[in-house]
């Protein structure tokens, strides 16, 4: 393979911020944007080296002879040799771009391999094992950060979910569309934020409520399935060792968190709970996982900023039994080889995995492919809106091709 040009340049996310994209040219172009979070966890690595100028301008100037160099000693021709490959990319870039940038160039190197293999990407990854398919986390409610609902209220809990379980993708992705569509009916609700979710005024429990009737309706009327989960992102309203509650306002240390957050999950019989605690407290996770069991109820408990898709803190949390699935955004860590040997931990810990976009998203559906190629658990996007559905139809376009 011969590269003749990497080009970055400054593109527009969903929510009109700036981002990354990188194009790398062979006898083709292979295109990869990065999304960009707003409730980005403290252990983050960060999106740029100095800023998207100074690593747009030095991917520009990278001396395409010394990616090809790399080509010389290694063809890419199995999965083990691109990542080798993304390796001494990584060498070479390193300390020079940041997280978001390392994302779009290490990916689009991915997907020029794989076409010189005469493979897609998730094609390519999957190399030889049999293709598994992910169940669609849906958002289909926003509040906290990502609120801003009726007359400036919204709940607290960022995220309410639905996660549904079908025969296929596809019918997945429909059960998540009908859920979102009697929520939207059975909430009043008229407005979406920028992950298309609904927007409102009401209280964390009415939100709930509602969302459990939507899935009796789903069950009764539909003889469907689906499951509810919320992302709590309890970081962003954590202060003075106190969850700093508004709506309605009430202030509750760490024991009071974990017994409200239990009696959530058991009242509303939720499935998925993400960061319900402060995301340096691997202890309060555990003690909440425990009290889950105690309790005789089922529940995933997700990291996402406790975790921050980085294996060292993925170890952390296995060795103090913090959580049982976990968050995976790529351009939290930027390298793919980081990526893949998270999941590979989770895996091998029985840990569930869950791909996810970011609240500022692109067009761009590479985490469709790294979902069926590191044959993640879950997948969560948006319900709703172009840049959310992009992610779900190209897995419904691969799941098509399979048939
Ligand atoms: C999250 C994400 C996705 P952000 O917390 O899970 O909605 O939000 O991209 O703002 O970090
Ligand atoms: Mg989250």
């Amino acid at each position: 393979m011969i590269i003749k040009k990497v080009i970055a340049k400054a593109i527009r996310d969903s929510r009109g911020e700036k981002t990354i994209k990188v194009t790398v040219k062979t006898s083709r172009k292979f295109k990869t944007s990065s999304p960009f979070g707003k409730s980005t966890g403290k252990y983050e690595a960060k999106p740029y080296s100095k800023n998207l100028t100074s690593d747009i301008s030095y991917i520009n100037k990278l001396d395409v002879d010394n990616l090809n160099k790399l080509f010389q000693k290694n063809d890419g021709k199995t999965i083990a040799q691109a990542f080798l490959i993304l390796q001494d990319t990584e060498k070479l870039v390193k300390n020079k771009i940041g997280a978001n940038s390392l994302f779009a160039l290490e990916a689009g190197l991915l997907k020029a391999l794989a076409y010189e293999n005469k493979k897609e990407l998730w094609e390519f990854l999957t190399s030889k094992n049999k293709p598994a398919f992910p169940r669609p986390v849906g958002n289909a409610i926003g509040g906290g950060l990502h609120g801003e609902g009726i007359q400036k209220k919204e709940p607290d809990f960022q995220e309410f979910l639905f996660i549904s379980n079908g025969r296929t993708f596809s019918e997945c992705v429909e059960i998540n569309e009908l859920a979102y569509n009697l929520t939207g009916k059975l909430l009043g609700a008229w407005t979406k934020n920028d992950e298309g979710a609904w927007l409102t005024g009401k209280t964390n429990e009415e939100v709930l409520m509602i969302l459990d009737n939507v899935r009796q309706i789903i069950k009764n009327e539909y003889k469907k399935e689906v499951d509810i989960g919320v992302d709590i992102a309890s970081s962003s309203f954590y202060k003075d060792n106190k969850y700093n509650y508004k709506n309605p306002a009430v202030d509750l240390n760490k024991k009071h968190q974990i017994l409200y957050i239990n009696e959530l999950i058991r009242r509303y019989k939720l499935f998925y709970v993400e960061d319900p605690l402060d995301e340096n407290d691997f202890t309060g996770f555990k003690e909440l996982s425990k009290e889950i069991k105690k309790t005789g109820n089922k529940c995933h408990v997700v990291g996402d900023d406790l975790t921050t898709t980085n294996p060292e803190r993925l170890k952390k949390a296995i060795k103090n039994k913090s959580i049982d699935a976990i968050i995976v955004k790529p351009n939290q860590i930027g390298s793919l080889l980081k990526v893949k040997e998270v999941i590979e931990i989770a895996r091998k810990n029985r840990i569930k995995t869950i791909i996810s976009h970011r609240s500022g998203e692109t067009k761009d559906s590479t985490i469709a492919d790294l979902a069926i190629g590191f044959r993640c658990d879950f997948i969560k996007t948006g319900i709703h809106g172009k840049v959310r559905t992009r992610k779900l139809r190209r897995l419904i376009e691969i799941e098509k091709k399979l048939r």
